[in-house]
């Protein structure tokens, strides 16, 4: 991705998942927002947000980040929101045996303890390949990844999601189902 489109890859993170208020927009319960309506508001505050750069965007972007409804007409964030605006009734799943979660060294006595929080996002983000975990602990120091049970989970009634770009989602992850090693 280029310099351009991973500016406002970023924007559209920050805006999509964490602060729309900070260019008077809301966002709907499921996450959604008028495309146009988006362009205005980040056109009045200074950001030169386009049509065809969001579709540049969503088309190109490594973790397919962003969504745009089938009508074409609404865009919002796969995953990964901690605004209180938005609420996405995802489908509940059935996960694999093992899914991954990539943390960094610094984090490991704590989750020890504590297990997974989902902290500031809506949920404890986890992935079904080593590899992708190992890059999401890269973002907090040296990486680490934890081998979590979630079929075991899932059969003890925990409930999973998957979101639209493959991150699966779940309220929190008790230290009994973690495998440090
Ligand atoms: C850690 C990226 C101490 C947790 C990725 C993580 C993902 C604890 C950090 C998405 C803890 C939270 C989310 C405990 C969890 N004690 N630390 N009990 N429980 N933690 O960024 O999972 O690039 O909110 O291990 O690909 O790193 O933004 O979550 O290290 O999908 O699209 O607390 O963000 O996507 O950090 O990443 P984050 P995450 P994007």
């Amino acid at each position: 991705m280029n310099k351009q489109l991973d500016k406002i890859s970023k924007f559209l993170s920050y805006i999509l998942r964490h602060q729309p208020e900070t260019i008077g927009i809301t966002l709907d319960s499921d996450g959604w927002i008028n495309i146009d309506n988006l362009i205005m508001q980040a056109n009045q505050h200074g950001k030169p947000l386009t049509r065809k750069l969001i579709e540049q965007v969503v088309k190109t972007n490594d973790k397919k980040r962003f969504t745009i409804s089938d009508d074409g007409l609404k865009i919002r964030a796969a995953q990964g929101h901690s605004t209180q605006q938005v609420k996405i009734s995802y489908i509940e799943q059935m996960p694999p045996e093992i899914l991954y979660h990539g943390t960094a060294t610094r984090f490991i006595d704590s989750i020890k303890k504590q297990g997974l929080v989902a902290g500031s996002r809506h949920y404890v983000h986890l992935s079904g390949d080593e590899k992708t975990a190992k890059k999401v602990g890269e973002r907090h120091g040296k990486p680490v990844v934890l081998k979590v049970n979630t079929l075991q989970m899932y059969q003890q009634g925990f409930k999973f999601y998957l979101a639209d770009n493959g991150v699966w989602l779940t309220n929190a992850v008790p230290n009994t189902f973690l495998i440090f090693d």
